[in-house]
């Protein structure tokens, strides 16, 4: 059987855009190139490998960094850093932007990452995974500017994730169709397994961390009590799946449908995922494949956020079931 690879199935895709320079095809392919060396030092962890457990740092986010967070975001800075494609990137491990002055290429994209997310996983076995986002910068600049740097989600030119699960996978979109590659680890290539994902226009599932509860919102709680009733026409009540691991949260909703929220609560009125390493590029995936990603109030694409690591609440999935979150926080708000 003949099977297109990812770098096969990038290569196409770039032909067929107008005034393509191969600028992107060669970043995409450093991508998948540290996708698959963290791929590798996330199965070997614990066998030899000195990299699982803490490091002992704590990050900008105030979270105990783990070895293989920093091992993930090192190696995603120097082979993205080094490509020449990218004038910054901005990394939820690290505190500013980075910027490259100098080196070859022409410097042309800003690259956003969540180089291991999920990490309080790590340590158990439970699927994490790696989330990108790109955009385009000012060429050839030397200084990139917070405005450069600080785009809305529907700027970006390309959004993806590796989750690394029972295989590991590649998913992206460049607004294109999202499609979804499996790591064949005897071969080490991605080999395209999920061409044109769609999500379902409705799911039976919902998504969430319930031990949250109590510092909820009313309308948020409401929310939560519609899913869990019985109505055979709406299908309800739904099934509740939380992982706890976002990559994996999200990539299970985007097959099989339903919601993931991620409420702001009294505490935190932001929620706690990010907009540039989480909130922004699912929601691109998620839109391209027929979904849609809502604060519970607005379109998180149309969203410009005003610093690198700002939160924002997050609701994200199936169209119907993020129309009716907001119809229903709505409602009760
Ligand atoms: P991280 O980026 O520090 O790994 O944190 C984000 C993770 C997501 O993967 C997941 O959706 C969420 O945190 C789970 O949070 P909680 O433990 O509060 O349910
Ligand atoms: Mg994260």
């Amino acid at each position: 059987m003949e099977r297109t690879t990812l770098v096969q199935f990038i290569r196409v895709q770039e032909k067929k855009a107008d005034g393509a320079t191969g600028e992107f095809t060669r970043l995409m392919n450093e991508i998948l190139v540290a996708g698959k060396i963290i791929s590798l030092a996330v199965n070997k962890a614990g066998i030899g490998e000195d990299i699982l457990g803490l490091t002992g740092e704590v990050n900008v986010q105030g979270e105990e960094v783990q070895k293989l967070d920093e091992y993930a975001n090192n190696t995603l800075l120097k082979i993205i850093g080094q490509s020449g494609c990218v004038s910054a990137i901005i990394s939820e491990e690290c505190d500013e932007a980075i910027q490259f002055k100098s080196g070859p290429g022409p410097r042309k994209y800003i690259f956003a990452m969540d180089p291991l997310d999920g990490s309080s996983n790590i340590d158990v076995n439970v699927s994490i995974g790696t989330i990108f986002s790109i955009y385009r910068g000012p060429e050839g600049s030397d200084d990139v500017e917070d405005d450069a740097i600080l785009q809305a989600g529907m700027n970006q030119v390309a959004a993806g994730y590796i989750i690394y699960g029972s295989s590991t996978m590649f998913v992206y979109t460049t607004g294109q169709g999202v499609h979804g590659f499996t790591l064949d680890p005897e071969l080490g290539e991605f080999f395209l397994s999920h061409p044109d994902i769609k999500i379902p226009d409705k799911g039976k599932q919902y998504s969430t961390n319930e031990g949250n509860q109590v510092k909820w919102l009313p309308e948020q709680k409401a929310l939560i009590k519609y899913f869990k009733e019985t109505d055979p026409e709406t299908e309800r009540p739904y099934s509740l799946r939380y992982i706890g691991s976002l990559v994996a949260d999200f990539h299970r909703t985007l097959l099989k449908g339903g919601l993931f929220m991620y409420p702001g609560d009294q505490s935190n009125p932001e929620g706690k995922l990010r907009y540039a390493f989480e909130a922004a590029p699912l929601s691109f995936i998620v839109e391209t494949a027929g979904g849609l990603g809502s604060t519970g109030k607005e379109r998180i694409l149309d969203i410009r956020p005003t610093h690198i690591h700002q939160r924002v609440p997050l609701f994200i999935g199936s169209r119907e079931d993020v129309l009716t979150a907001e119809k229903i926080l709505r409602e009760n708000s």
